[in-house]
């Protein structure tokens, strides 16, 4: 099942690290057809794809306030609490990222100040199918609505019969956003990056999908619509010691390898034996999954790397860099200290990695495929650009003039010391 390597020294690392490659490249010119119908035929060209893809033709794009009000009915009481409680933390958690704009006079008279201001426009995408993940909405959403972005657009696709998937619309107007549009894939990221008749173009695009949604990102990544993040497969890795419960682990093991086929599992422990006891939990656990089959093939390519202290184990997963880490260790605290690189990390026996997936209150859209070495996860920041400010006073040109007129001049570039030298002078003449 798991692949079980032991002992393993530290040269051996960074090819156990290693995540399988993958082969994007050839579904490129799949994409930039779309593309290129896209932004040709606009709306016309989207309804087209639209029943290519998804097998439904649409006259209106646009959910209808009424099939947001509509779709409360078609979720569980049981649901609409849960999502409401998971909204409230998720807001809770993300409220408390705005940072307030602070003036420092770094010189007397040379005042200087950051401010956060909302990205105007957002695209959200939410995949639909099997798996509608309105987790993501909220994960999403929240923060877009918490900064104050004035146009939040969602896409999500359609199924067969023209509808989306009630819980998404629910969590939609529970969150207040009401501009969504039934398209998918990467013509939903063609929309939003260039635009059609009825859809906007935004400025930067957010949330997970197959692999056409994330090559299409990257791609018009590169045309200046700025992404979330690159996105990979999804993974966690479980640093496991004698306290460590086996069963609880296999079952944080499967949550991961359940979401698709490439999925990431990495269990590191201290002994064979618990190795040995989570594959016998595992297989357990597996037989009972609705998800079984996508779980079992996650975990054909994944591993159990035996090794001989915490220490080892935790800079395996520091040059690992896992999106989600879960500390099944005695001195949890003092490890989750020392961890550099991780999207989101998991303390203790009783935090699953399912808390931070649905209702904690942190972010479930992670960096994945190593992007942990160098990459937060979504946040409030996300959804805002820090401007900033100065203002020079008369003071202030007079304390700092000299210092940039010496640094421009050292340049070669004389017209930035003229900027500083013809102010001076006008203020001597006074
Ligand atoms: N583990 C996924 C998020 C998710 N899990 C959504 C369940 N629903 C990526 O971090
Ligand atoms: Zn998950």
């Amino acid at each position: 099942m798991i692949r079980q390597v032991l002992y393993p020294t530290p040269d051996e690392w960074p090819a156990l690290t290693q995540r399988p490659v993958q082969q994007l490249a050839a579904i490129e010119p799949a994409i930039q057809a779309i593309f290129e119908r896209v932004k040709a035929e606009g709306d016309a060209g989207l309804r087209a794809l639209t029943e290519k893809f998804d097998g439904v033709l649409l006259n209106n794009f646009w959910v209808t306030e009424n099939e947001i009000t509509a779709a409360t009915g078609f979720v569980a009481p049981e649901l609409q609490i849960a999502i409401q409680k998971a909204a409230q933390n998720i807001k809770a958690f993300h409220e408390q990222q705005r940072e307030p704009s602070r003036r420092i006079e770094t010189v007397n008279g040379v005042t200087c100040w950051r401010k956060s201001v909302p990205i105007d426009k957002v695209g959200l995408y939410i995949p639909g199918g099997s798996a509608p993940l309105f987790s993501t909405l909220l994960m999403l959403g929240i923060p877009a609505q918490l900064a104050g972005c004035r146009n939040i657009i969602l896409c999500t696709p359609p199924a067969k019969d023209g509808s989306v998937h009630p819980a998404i619309l629910y969590t939609a107007g529970l969150l207040g956003i009401t501009k969504i549009v039934k398209v998918g894939g990467a013509q939903a990221v063609a929309a939003l990056a260039f635009g059609t008749e009825s859809i906007p173009a935004v400025h930067k695009i957010f949330g997970p999908g197959n692999q056409y949604v994330t090559v299409a990102k990257q791609l018009v990544g590169k045309l200046g619509v700025a992404i979330d993040m690159p996105a990979g497969p999804s993974e966690v890795l479980v640093m496991a010691d004698a306290t460590a419960n086996p069963a609880f682990v296999a079952a944080d093991l499967l949550s991961q390898a359940e979401h698709g086929p490439d999925s990431q599992v990495v269990l590191l422990s201290e002994s064979v034996d618990f190795v040995t006891q989570v594959e016998a939990e595992l297989e357990v656990q597996l037989k009972v999954l609705p998800r079984r089959e996508v779980a079992q093939k996650a975990l054909n390519n994944s591993l159990g790397v035996v090794l001989p202290s915490v220490d080892q184990m935790l800079a395996f997963s520091d040059l690992y860099a896992p999106e989600h880490l879960i500390l099944a260790v005695e001195n949890y605290e003092q490890v989750a200290e020392k961890v550099t690189n991780a999207g989101s990390v998991f303390l203790g026996n009783y935090s699953s990695e399912s808390f931070g997936d649905y209702a904690s209150g942190t972010n479930h859209t992670l960096p994945t495929n190593g992007f942990a070495r160098a990459y937060s996860g979504v946040s409030l920041d996300s959804f805002v650009k820090k401007i900033t400010f100065q203002e020079i006073s008369a003071a202030g040109l007079q304390q700092l003039g000299k210092t940039v007129e010496t640094m421009a001049a050292a340049e070669g570039l004389d017209a930035h010391k003229n900027a500083v030298s013809i102010r001076l002078k006008q203020l001597e003449s006074l």
